[in-house]
C-alpha cells in the first residue's frame, strides 16, 4: 500500500461562506484555499496533501457549500456529496445558529458511509451560539458544538484535539496481508512469473509488499516463476502456503499438491482492497446469473491501460463463457457516480483497487450491498471461472465465515 493510504482523509463540509476554506488554511498554518466574503468561492472539491498542526500529515478536501443554488449549484453540491464516501472523518461547519435541512442531507450522509464527523459552530465572534441552536444540533447529530471562529480562535487546540478524537484508528493501521492466514516459522511460497510486461530489473509492488509481509509475520518467504514450480516441489520442501499470480491459476493448481493451501496474489489484496466476506458471499452467485442480467463492472482508476482490458474484456468474455449465457455490461471508471440505482444490477464486480484506499472502495460498494446485491472483485471472480473458487479461498476460512 502506497504511503498516502495511510494518510486520514478528513472532508470540511457545510454552507457557502461558512469559513470551511479558512478553517483549512488555520489548521495548515498556509494559504492553501481561497477564502473571500463572496458566498460560493470554492467551486470544486480540492484535495491537498497537507501537515495539520498536532494531527500530522492528512489529506484534506475542502468542498463547495451545501446549499449552493442553480444548476451550476446543484452539480457543485453533487460534487460535494461525492466526496463523502472517501473520508475517514468530516468536520461539520455551522454558523449564524443556522442548522436545517442542507446539514441533515449531509448528516444522512455521514451516517450511511459511517463516517465519524465533529461538528463546528463558525463565526461565533459574530454571533455566538445560541441555547436553542445547541439543543436542536445535539438533537439532529447526537454531538455537541465546538463554538469557534476561524479568524481569531482561542480555542484552536480544543479543535485538533476534536479533530484527533474523530479521526478512527482504521485512517492509520496498515492491515496486514498474511495475519491469521500463516503461522511464525511457516514457509510461504510466492509464485511470481515474469513475462513480458514484467518491469526491468524489479519485482512489482504487490510482491514487494506480500515478500514484505511474510518477513514481518515470521515465517520464511520463498519465491520461484511458475515454470520452476516443479523442480521447488521435487526439493522436498512443504510450504504452509503458495501464493500465485491469478493469472497462471489454472497451470499452478495442478502443481501444488492438494494439501497445501494455495491462494492468489488478487484474492490476497481483496483483503486490504473492500469487504472480503462480502465478496466471498457473493461471487458464487455467477452461477446464478440469468440470460440478459446486467453485470456492473467497478473500475477504481481511470488511466491502467492493462486493468482496463481485464474489466472490459476478459472478464465479460470469461463469465460468459463459464456461464454458456449472454449479459448486458455497465463499466463505470474512477471513482465515478454509478448513475443508475443499485437494484438495475444483478451482480457488481470490483476491480483490485490498487489506486483507491480501503475505506473508499467499502463505501462505494456499501449502496450495492445494503440493496442486496451481490459483490464480487476480478480476482475472485477469475478464480470462480477456473473453478478454483474452493481451493483460493480456504486460506481465509479461518478469518471469515463463509455463507455457501
Ligand atoms: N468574523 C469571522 N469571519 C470569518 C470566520 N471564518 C471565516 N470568515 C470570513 O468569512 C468569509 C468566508 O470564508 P471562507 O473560508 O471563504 O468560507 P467558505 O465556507 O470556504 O465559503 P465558500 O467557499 O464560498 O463555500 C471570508 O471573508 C472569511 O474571512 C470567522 O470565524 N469569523
Ligand atoms: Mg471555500
Amino acid at each position: 500500500m502506497k504511503g498516502k493510504d495511510l494518510k486520514p482523509h478528513i472532508g470540511i463540509y457545510g454552507r457557502r461562506n461558512n469559513g470551511k476554506s479558512s478553517l483549512i488554511n488555520l489548521l495548515t498554518g498556509q494559504n492553501i484555499a481561497i477564502v473571500s466574503e463572496h458566498p460560493g468561492t470554492t467551486t470544486d472539491p480540492v484535495k491537498k496533501s497537507v501537515e495539520i498542526f498536532g494531527v500530522g500529515p492528512a489529506i484534506i478536501i475542502d468542498t463547495a457549500g451545501i446549499d449552493d443554488e442553480g444548476d451550476l449549484g446543484k452539480l457543485r453540491i453533487e460534487k460535494t456529496l461525492q466526496t463523502i464516501p472517501t473520508v475517514d472523518t468530516a468536520i461539520l461547519i455551522l454558523a449564524h445558529n443556522t442548522i436545517g435541512e442542507f446539514e441533515e442531507a449531509l448528516i444522512r450522509e455521514f451516517s450511511f458511509y459511517d463516517i465519524p464527523y465533529s461538528v463546528i459552530h463558525n463565526k461565533s465572534d459574530i454571533e455566538q451560539p445560541s441555547e436553542d441552536f445547541k439543543k436542536k444540533t445535539e438533537r439532529l447529530t447526537g454531538k455537541q458544538i465546538l463554538e469557534f471562529n476561524a479568524v481569531n480562535p482561542d480555542n484552536f487546540d480544543e479543535l485538533v484535539e476534536l479533530i484527533k478524537n474523530t479521526i478512527p484508528q482504521t485512517a492509520y493501521i496498515k492491515p496486514s496481508l498474511f495475519e491469521g492466514i500463516v503461522n511464525p516459522k511457516d514457509i510461504v511460497l510466492l509464485v511470481t512469473p515474469i513475462d513480458s510486461e514484467a518491469p526491468e530489473g524489479r519485482m512489482i509492488l504487490p510482491q514487494v509488499m506480500a515478500w514484505r509481509d511474510v518477513l514481518d509475520q515470521d515465517c520464511i518467504c520463498m519465491s520461484c516463476k511458475e515454470t520452476e514450480l516443479e523442480d521447488f516441489f521435487r526439493l522436498g520442501i512443504k510450504p504452509a502456503l503458495v501464493v500465485t499470480d491469478s493469472q497462471a491459476f489454472d497451470y499452478v493448481s495442478k502443481i501444488v499438491p492438494e494439501d497445501v493451501m494455495l491462494t492468489g496474489f488478487s484474492i490476497l489484496f481483496s483483503k486490504l482492497r473492500g469487504d472480503f466476506e462480502a465478496f466471498l458471499n457473493g461471487t458464487p452467485h455467477i452461477d446464478h446469473l440469468q440470460n440478459g442480467d446486467k453485470i456492473l463492472i467497478l473500475e477504481s482508476c481511470t488511466h491502467h491501460v492493462s486493468c482496463d482490458d481485464i474489466g472490459r474484456f476478459k472478464i465479460p468474455h470469461w463469465l460468459e463463457k463459464h456461464t454458456g449465457k449472454k449479459f448486458e455490461f455497465d463499466v463505470v471508471p474512477g471513482l465515478a457516480a454509478v448513475t443508475n440505482p443499485p437494484s438495475d444490477y444483478s451482480m457488481v464486480i470490483q476491480c483490485g483497487g490498487c489506486m483507491v484506499t480501503r475505506k473508499q472502495l467499502v463505501s462505494r460498494l456499501k449502496p450495492f450491498i445494503h440493496a442486496g446485491i451481490p459483490v464480487s472483485n476480478y480476482g475472485m471472480t477469475i478464480a470462480w471461472v477456473n473453478d478454483i473458487f474452493d481451493r483460493v479461498t480456504r486460506p481465509f476460512q479461518r478469518l471469515y465465515k463463509h455463507d455457501q
